[in-house]
């Protein structure tokens, strides 16, 4: 059951109340969705765990994502895929009660902890005789999006909305990954996710994403941040070389690493310090468009989004910074 690396010979708990899924290959995706149909226990899965895209799985997926989990008593958790990004999975490092059972495609437990933690490759998940008891309900939670409708996490709304059926979209390292989390509802059909994520995750966003758009014949969506965008400025050379170069880069630009801005530890300090963490700036990315010959739309209200040309195209967002803060002000005392 465990390969080198993993559990060292550790027997998978087989018992599950929740599952937590992130970062699934498409084709991975398609090798455990059986097993969680027939598991039946609550989901709470990130958009880059492509598990929207069976239908089977819809009633289990959880809404709310961080704030379902603060209200939920599972003890048993099975994590499937990448290490998810919720605050809830790094406070259960300090729950060594809960006991973990990972089954991913690399060898890490995703947590500093070793006791009630056991870790196995993906594959083997599909010899479990996995059982599910829920004992208890696991309520999701819709954020407001329409009472903010210019805030940077109802523009993802938007964007999800705006894709089409086939596209493959990529997420950016920083606030992208959270906000869409946020505003996950199933897409079009067969819209597959993919991401960039941990501690030198800016680095070469753009330059991935086009791999990655590189074998797709439908469009694909590049979904950043503004930092994450100018630390890549020389990656959309390799787009003339690409046959089918139906490309949107979306920069979400609110002026800055603004994530930084929700860390609570640096909340505190002086404005002046916040701003270097924080990077902030005044740019505008229309000369970025230019330089390297793609079209340029700078949208102001989701409509903008209807009827976009074929591309290459940089989108840039402005988000409403006050709407944004509204929001999240809004959704912390949900
Ligand atoms: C190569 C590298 N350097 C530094 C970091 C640390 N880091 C994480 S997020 C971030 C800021 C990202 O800013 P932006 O792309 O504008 O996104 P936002 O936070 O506004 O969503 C930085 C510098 C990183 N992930 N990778």
């Amino acid at each position: 059951m465990s390969g080198a690396g993993y559990g060292g010979g550790v027997t998978p708990a087989n018992t599950f109340d929740l599952v937590l899924a992130a970062g699934l290959h498409p084709d991975d995706a398609v090798m455990v969705a059986p097993v969680l149909i027939k598991l039946g226990a609550p989901i709470v899965a990130e958009a880059t765990a492509n598990l929207h895209l069976f239908q089977a799985l819809h009633p289990l997926l959880i809404e709310g994502g961080e704030k379902a989990l603060k209200m939920c008593a599972a003890t048993r958790i099975l994590r499937i895929g990448a290490v998810p990004s919720w605050r809830f999975w790094r406070d259960l490092e300090d729950r060594p009660e809960v006991m973990v059972t990972n089954f991913s495609r690399a060898p890490f437990r995703g947590l500093a902890r070793e006791v009630n933690v056991s870790t196995h490759p993906l594959e083997s998940l599909l010899d479990l005789p996995a059982s599910s008891t829920v004992p208890w309900e696991l309520k999701g939670v819709s954020p407001d999006l329409d009472a903010f409708p210019l805030s940077e996490p109802a523009w993802m709304g938007h964007l999800l909305r705006a894709l089409p059926a086939g596209s493959r979209v990529f997420l950016g390292n920083s606030l992208p990954i959270r906000e869409w989390n946020l505003a996950m509802k199933v897409p079009a059909e067969g819209v597959h996710f993919y991401a960039n994520r941990g501690a030198n995750g800016i680095d070469g966003l753009i330059s991935t994403f086009l791999g990655v758009a590189a074998s797709n014949a439908g469009e694909s969506w590049l979904i950043l941040g503004d930092l994450s965008a100018l630390y890549d400025l020389a990656a959309p050379w390799i787009i003339q070389q690409l046959d089918n170069p139906k490309i949107r880069i979306v920069i979400v630009n609110n002026g800055g690493g603004k994530i930084f801005s929700q860390v609570s530890s640096l909340r505190d300090l002086p404005d002046k310090a916040r701003e270097v963490i924080e990077n902030r700036h005044d740019m505008s990315f229309e000369p970025f468009a230019k330089l390297w010959r793609m079209d340029y739309l700078q949208v102001q209200n989701p409509m903008d989004l209807d009827g976009i040309s074929d591309g290459p195209l940089i989108i840039e967002i402005r988000p409403d910074p006050s709407q944004t803060e509204a929001f999240w002000a809004a959704w912390q005392s949900q």
